[in-house]
């Protein structure tokens, strides 16, 4: 199985799993644009996916949680500075308020990928699932880029990473 059609059935498990009866044919007002994945450096096995999300609708949305195929695993992440420590830390949970609009960037709000399945490559797509609190699932796909920001150069994996409430 090529790495596409390997993407598109672990997304179609991914969607089989997400089928609830709150996730039905409405549109979701949640919107998912620019999505973009830079390719890590060489050895490195987390990236991190950028973009705008935005909520078309007139109700507060809460986003929960994140898939993306071809990946063991994916968090929302935010990049918290503290006294000059550049630390990352797990969101359980984004509100996006009625008309917002929320910057997924480097050094802010990230979705962490950790663990790829296969080889990364520029130029690919990742198949990815926002869940929102109110059991909807929103599909998205992020295009692999081929450089990585600053942030992303200097590496993931010395860095803590703590949980809502961690001191
Ligand atoms: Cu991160």
């Amino acid at each position: 199985m090529n790495r596409l059609a390997a993407t598109a059935a672990s997304l179609a498990l991914v969607l089989a799993a997400a089928a609830s009866p709150a996730a039905s044919a409405e549109k979701s007002p949640l919107t998912a644009s620019h999505m973009v994945a830079p390719a890590p450096p060489p050895g490195v096995n987390t990236m991190a996916i950028y973009g705008t999300l935005h909520n078309e609708g007139d109700a507060p949305l809460v986003l929960t949680g994140i898939e993306a195929a071809g990946f063991a695993s994916a968090m929302l992440h935010e990049t918290v500075t503290t006294d000059g420590i550049v630390t990352m830390r797990h969101r359980m949970a984004i509100e996006i308020g009625p008309g917002e609009t929320v910057a997924f960037a480097p050094g802010g709000i990230h979705i962490m990928l950790m663990n790829p399945t296969g080889a990364v490559a520029p130029g690919e797509t990742i198949a990815g699932v926002l869940r929102l609190g109110d059991g909807s699932a929103v599909i998205f796909e992020a295009t692999i880029t081929g450089k990585a920001p600053m942030e992303m150069r200097k590496g993931h994996e010395g860095m803590a990473h703590k949980a809502d409430g961690a001191s």
